[in-house]
């Protein structure tokens, strides 16, 4: 690890520590406190198992003891990708004891994104499920490992038939071994970054600063022993995982429920039989399931609090969402990175329609400047650039990308336009990053750009995100086609000279293993690219021409 991870600057950390946010204990700790107050009420709930505190304390260092004797060691790093379930909070917290960072790969991702975190990280293991959103993942996983030789161990949860050498889960349940405390101030844990320059970074978060934003933000939400928490979203991303999530609930003695499945008819009865008091959604869900009260028939009532984030929520869904859903909302802007601005639970409800809140800690420091750096007029749109105690100061290992992505003085560049209010509330404008934010699900046009380009029929191929209703969002690539390549032939598979279409991308991006969720909703052909004043290609200009086509195929 060492050289990979950018720490904090001693003043700092110092003036961190005395404002009591970072307490000096491993992630670890958390649980063991936790179980030793609350040890036989329930912690854990998914569709197979039910687990107390303490019957999760247990469970998290009977596995420690059987990951460190299959040779994992402090400090390896551990590839991890698992579906919402029990396992995953297990495994997590095995890793924080033993001291190996888990890295969190998302459920969506296939052979390219995971041969790519598995290399930038050198993870020695993968721990995975035989399947995962309802296929059969071993083929993912068999891929992966012949292309990765320095993945040591696989641990497959399920039956781990063909893939070689797998470790079976239940074989890491060992007698508990004494292990010796990781430092809570180096990483305890990598999420990944959304990416926009190419393929995600990834992102180093210490025990001292993740067990902060977790603290933090469980304050906020008001969570008690009372409390259950729906992790719904993937829980390897940061907002169900620790804002308050999952670590959040832990620490504060209120029970998880674990949800594969977002759609209403599944998980509305879920809410009601373990009467679940908070969740974290995404827009386009939380405009689902305003709508979906009315026609799936079960009682939300225990429902108080409904936060949303990952993406720009429309105003008409925050106006609405309350009522339906029968709860306060709570707008989260935030990042992996570490920044998160919230609404408070008491704020007015006009704040709450219209803003994405306000950083979440006394310490968190805000920029928001112009091209230049230099600072904008106060409620003028620029932008928003922060340092504070659980933002990070650097993506592990990549020192050329920190270079452009921190100032010199530690701020991280966050790509996204904001204002001020006069109140002192943000709103997200819009991000000067090249980006697409679909559904929440963070999308690198170059990434997907450089799989198009591997395509026979495309010679140049700019991806880019076109407004949607319903996801905010969806990936459109824009193809300039190959020399003997006729736009108009029908498309056909197996005839190179057709235009390629969505379905047919989709296919080819899917055989090279790139995650569902970044392949194109949306193909346009061009002849030549529009051009900026400066001579570079004009996505803004292409954004307009793709919208306008999407809009005139729309039957009236
Ligand atoms: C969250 O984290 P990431 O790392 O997947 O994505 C961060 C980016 C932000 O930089 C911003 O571009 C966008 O997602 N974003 C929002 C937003 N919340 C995130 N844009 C507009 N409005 C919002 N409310 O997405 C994330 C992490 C922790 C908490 C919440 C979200």
């Amino acid at each position: 690890m060492a050289g990979g991870f950018v720490p904090w600057p001693g003043p700092e950390a110092t003036r961190y520590r005395s404002a009591g946010h970072w307490r000096g204990a491993p992630l670890g700790h958390l649980l063991r406190e936790a179980a030793a107050q609350h040890g036989e009420r329930t912690a854990l709930i998914d569709a197979r198992t039910r687990l107390t505190f303490a019957g999760l304390d247990t469970r998290a260092d009977r596995t420690a003891a059987g990951l460190a004797e299959s040779g994992i060691r402090p400090g390896d790093r551990v590839l991890v990708q698992l579906p919402n379930r029990v396992e995953f909070a297990v495994l997590l917290f095995a890793l924080f004891r033993l001291g190996a960072l888990p890295v969190l790969a998302l459920p969506g991702h296939r052979e390219s994104e995971l041969k790519h975190l598995a290399e930038l990280s050198e993870a020695v293991a993968f721990v995975t499920t035989d399947e995962l959103e309802g296929h059969d993942h071993r083929p993912v996983i068999r891929a992966l490992l012949e292309v990765c030789p320095s993945l040591r161990h696989t641990v497959v949860i399920g039956d781990p038939d063909g893939v070689e050498e797998a470790i079976a889960y239940g074989s890491l349940d060992r007698e508990p071994v004494r292990l010796p405390d990781p430092d809570p101030s180096g990483p305890a844990v990598l999420l990944l970054s959304g990416g926009s320059t190419g393929l995600p970074k990834l992102i180093p978060r210490t025990h001292d600063d993740y067990a902060y934003n977790a603290r933090r933000m469980a304050e906020l939400c008001r969570l008690g022993p009372a409390d259950v928490y729906l992790a719904v979203l993937p829980a390897a991303h940061n907002l169900p995982l620790a804002c308050p999530g999952l670590l959040g609930a832990l620490m504060s003695g209120a029970a998880t429920v674990f949800a594969e499945n977002a759609s209403p008819p599944e998980v509305f009865p879920l809410i009601e039989r373990e009467r679940v008091t908070v969740t974290a959604l995404v827009p386009p869900l939380a405009a689902l399931w305003s709508r979906a009260v009315e026609w799936v028939g079960c009682d939300l009532a225990g429902l108080r609090l409904v936060q949303v984030g990952g993406a720009r929520l429309p105003e008409p869904t925050a106006r609405i969402l309350p009522d339906a859903l029968g709860c306060t909302l709570q707008q989260v802007f935030g990042m992996a990175e570490g920044l998160l601005c919230a609404t408070r639970l008491d704020d007015p409800p006009e704040t709450v329609a219209t803003t994405q809140g306000r950083p979440v800690s006394s310490d968190d420091e805000i920029r928001i400047v112009a091209g230049d750096d230099t600072a904008v007029p106060d409620g003028e749109t620029g932008e928003l650039l922060t340092r504070g105690p659980y933002t990070i100061r650097g993506y592990y290992r990549a020192p050329e990308h920190n270079a452009r992505a921190f100032t010199a003085d530690g701020f991280y560049r966050s790509g996204d336009l904001v204002r001020r209010t006069p109140g002192g509330d943000l709103v997200v404008e819009g991000r000067v990053k090249e980006q697409i934010n679909r559904a929440g699900e963070k999308v690198s046009p170059e990434e997907v750009e450089h799989h198009l380009l591997a395509h026979p029929a495309v010679a140049q191929a700019v991806v880019i995100g076109v407004p949607d209703d319903v996801l905010g969002e969806r990936v459109c690539a824009c193809l300039l086609l190959a020399p003997d390549t006729t736009p108009d032939a029908a498309p056909d598979a197996g005839q190179p000279a057709g235009a390629p279409d969505a379905a047919a991308l989709g296919e080819f991006l899917r055989d090279r293993g790139v995650a569902a969720f970044k392949r194109p909703q949306q193909v346009e052909t061009v002849e030549a690219w529009p051009l900026t004043g400066v001579g570079k290609i004009d996505r803004r200009a292409l954004t307009v021409i793709a919208a306008d086509h999407a809009r005139a195929r729309v039957p009236h």
